[in-house]
């Protein structure tokens, strides 16, 4: 941790019991994640520096995730659910009333408290996926009637004609002089370019709706209790307006990828089927009841989508020289964009089965 007086920080917020360790929580590329263990009875929490160069309108932030977990409560409450507690984050107050605390250094810190006796999983099997695909399709299905509108805490976040121009800027710039070595790169992304903005298209057109989901959707953004049930939908800092394909093609990204988005090794990269099933069919089981029928006949160009724009994003990033995402060696943000894109076209050889699995069952 830089030299940041914690205990001050934690002062603003109102919290019980005596603080009486920090330790780093979590493995996120863009907040600072601390857990905060007291003495006693009282609870832990979980301390959050936001990360205001990325989400840069705090408050709109803060905002939607009040609105959000609100909701999330009462819809809980209405159908008499065990352990809310444990099933929708809670956010502590700083002393001016607010979710967010700003320190002197224009540092953003929030706290929640601490759901204990919980597992998070870094891997799915199919049972997890299974479970994950009904989870985050409940969780869209709770945020259907949202009392107000939520704004967008990264403008235009999964807009693949804005990720695309976000590409071709950072090519023009070449600004860590990194253009030559991924050139062959750029030409296969741009080769599928327009059809992989197909969503955007249809939204102009009125075709195809937005909603609010949770943007995020990796299996590590979800709290599992010890016996390996779903309690709690976690990092809801994107929770904003998409197309459903967010949730559902960004679980398959990281979900369904025989190893990390980060492996160099290329033989390792493949779509896994079985888990695309799983997640598919219990996605399906809590979504379908909303979804329009040119969502569910999308899902396969969502599952698509997710690699072909995280391959999109982190080539900019390393044309641009890494400037977005943490790295942990200068080629880190290389290996992630062929890693997707060795995803890409896997996925791209079971669009096929995909729609057959589908259709099967409707
Ligand atoms: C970021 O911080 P983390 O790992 O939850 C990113 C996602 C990317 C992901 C790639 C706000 O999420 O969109 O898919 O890295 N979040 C933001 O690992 O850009
Ligand atoms: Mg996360």
């Amino acid at each position: 941790m830089e030299n940041i007086d914690i205990a001050r920080i934690l002062a603003q917020f109102e919290i019980e019991g005596a603080v009486k360790e920090v330790m780093p929580l979590g493995n996120g590329l863009i907040n600072d994640t601390y857990r905060v263990v007291t003495d006693g009875d009282a609870p832990d929490y979980v301390l959050q520096r936001i990360n205001n160069a990325i989400f840069q309108d705090v408050d709109l932030l803060q905002h939607n995730i009040e609105v959000v977990t609100a909701h999330v409560r009462r819809k809980l409450e209405a159908c008499n659910a065990d352990d809310i507690d444990r099933r929708v984050l809670q956010f502590v107050k700083a002393r001016d009333g607010k979710t967010y605390y700003r320190d002197e250094a224009d540092r953003y810190w929030r706290v929640m408290v601490y759901i204990p006796e919980t597992i998070t999983n870094e891997a799915v099997t199919p049972e997890s996926a299974h479970d994950c695909g009904k989870a985050f399709g409940n969780f869209e299905k709770m945020l259907v009637d949202v009392p107000e509108p939520l704004g967008e805490t990264i403008p235009d976040f999964h807009n693949m004609e804005l990720r695309m121009s976000q590409l071709r800027e950072a090519v023009a710039n070449n600004a860590a002089g990194r253009l030559d070595e991924v050139r062959d790169i750029v030409e296969e992304l741009e080769r599928d370019a327009d059809e992989m903005c197909k969503a955007e298209r249809l939204y102009r057109e009125g075709k195809l709706p937005k909603r609010i989901c949770h943007c995020d959707t990796k299996v590590n953004n979800m709290l599992f209790d010890q016996q390996g049930q779903v309690l709690c939908v976690i990092d809801l800092d994107t929770v904003m307006p998409s197309f459903v394909f967010s949730d559902y093609g960004d679980f398959l990204r990281t979900g369904a990828n025989f190893t990390a988005e980060d492996d160099p090794d290329l033989s390792h990269v493949g779509f896994n089927e079985e888990i695309f099933k799983a997640f598919t069919t219990g996605y399906l089981e809590s979504a379908r009841e909303f979804l329009t029928p040119i969502e569910v006949e999308m899902l396969p160009y969502a599952v698509a989508l997710f690699p072909f724009m995280q391959c999109v994003r982190f080539l900019a990033d390393y044309i641009n020289g890494d400037t977005y995402y943490k790295i942990k060696y200068p080629t880190h943000n290389l290996d992630r964009t062929r890693n997707q894109l060795a995803l890409y076209r896997d996925v791209r050889r079971h669009d096929q089965m995909m729609a057959a699995f589908i259709c099967s069952l409707q």
